[in-house]
């Protein structure tokens, strides 16, 4: 995990992290708006009261720190500016905040994280700290790093940060052997869920829970306007009797792509004419779609920074196997379904003990009367 103690000076305290907190529930707000932005969030205190705040909302749009200091009360000179991600440096789409930083006067900046964009990367901090502006670095650290995250990796490896969510049964069981799932999980587990599709650029479900489902994979809570939706059907299951089913159909199918085996793409030309977007990949020969392909197209063409998958127990298996998970976020019922043919949560190939990919817990946690696990590949960090 990314530390930045050795940029620590200055001094921290009660206050700078309540300020702190407060941007970043701003920063919070943008989850899911920004790709391939993050999402930022910046207040400007003044003899302790908050004068202005602001944040990141839109990619091409000013950054959280400019719109901090336009929704200033009064004169911003002498203030403290908390901001979740280091202040930007140089010009890319909107010119570098530590100009504006410098021109308002501010004495002091407080900084949740540094910018692990190589553009920036701890250069908006030295050039503050040479106009002579106190900089503090590495408060709520780890809140502030778990909020870029999904940035980070986008920036580093063009793919976007896989949550993997499933709700299941104790014994590990997604629907009954007829596919029947709903509902397995409580009321509160799935309004999580549905805070995590608000916080991602895109959701993903395989072939079969499209058929067994029909989801519509909205976000149902406000936000998530721009939220994708892909369907990976390697091969054209939806394809015949597309208008059944809601992502081809309603109003947001401009946001949905199907990932599709290459000689299939035209299996959905009707979808295509209403607006859906169609992906062909050459598929491994075991027929399988290659998920570090469409990971990178996603990350290339869409900008997505943050998938969130969910399910079904196929394409969870495969991105297990694949070691593309990035969280695992699992809910489990207290319920034991007890049949052996029922669907599992992940099955992908045949596997050895021994060969077992082990993960490490990050987080447990009573949600309703369900129990949530969220795990890690082992050795990554532990954010939660
Ligand atoms: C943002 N919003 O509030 C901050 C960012 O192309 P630009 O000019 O928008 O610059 C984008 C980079 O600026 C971004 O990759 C990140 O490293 C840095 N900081 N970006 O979009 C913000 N503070
Ligand atoms: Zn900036």
């Amino acid at each position: 995990m990314l530390s930045t103690n050795s940029f620590i000076n200055g001094k921290a305290s009660e206050e700078d992290r309540k300020w702190m907190w407060r941007a970043l529930s701003l920063a919070r707000l943008s989850e899911g708006c920004t790709r391939p932005n993050p999402p930022v969030g910046a207040v400007v205190v003044k003899n302790g009261v908050e004068i202005g705040s602001g944040r990141h909302l839109k990619a091409g749009g000013p950054h959280a720190e400019v719109n901090a200091f336009d929704s200033c009360r009064k004169s911003a000179v002498g203030s403290t500016l908390y901001v979740t991600l280091e202040p930007c440096s140089t010009t890319g789409r909107t010119p570098p905040c530590t100009d504006r930083i410098l021109r308002e006067g501010v004495s002091r900046v407080v900084v949740g994280c540094i910018d692990r964009n190589s553009r920036h990367c701890g250069k908006g901090i030295e050039l503050l700290r040479q106009h002579g502006v106190e900089v503090v670095t590495g408060i709520c650290e780890a809140d502030a790093l778990k909020l870029v995250e999904p940035f980070f990796k986008h920036i580093s490896t063009g793919m976007p940060f896989v949550t993997l969510k499933l709700g299941m049964t104790m014994d590990g069981r997604i629907a009954d052997r007829y596919g029947t799932s709903q509902w397995i999980t409580g009321e509160p587990a799935r309004r999580q869920v549905q805070q995590l599709r608000r916080r991602a650029d895109a959701v993903m479900v395989g072939s079969g829970t499209v058929l067994a489902d029909n989801p519509s994979l909205l976000c149902r809570i406000g936000g998530g306007d721009n939220l994708l939706r892909v369907a990976v059907d390697s091969r054209a299951k939806t394809a015949k009797q597309w208008r059944r089913w809601k992502i081809f159909t309603d109003q947001a199918a401009g946001r949905t792509i199907v990932a599709t085996g290459e000689d299939r793409v035209a299996d959905f030309s009707a979808a295509q004419a209403n607006g859906v977007r169609v992906w062909g990949f050459k598929l491994d020969p075991d027929g399988h779609l290659p998920l570090t392909d469409l990971l990178r197209r996603l990350g290339a063409e869409t900008n997505a920074m943050h998938l969130l998958c969910e399910g079904g127990g196929g394409l969870a298996g495969a991105l297990h196997h694949n070691g593309l998970v990035d969280e695992y976020r699992l809910f489990q019922a207290p319920a034991i379904l007890n049949d052996g043919r029922a669907m599992a949560a992940f099955s992908f190939g045949e596997h050895r003990l021994a060969d077992m990919r082990r993960l490490k817990i990050v987080k447990v946690q009573r949600v309703g009367s369900d129990l949530l696990t969220v795990l890690r590949p082992d050795g990554g960090p532990s954010a939660n």
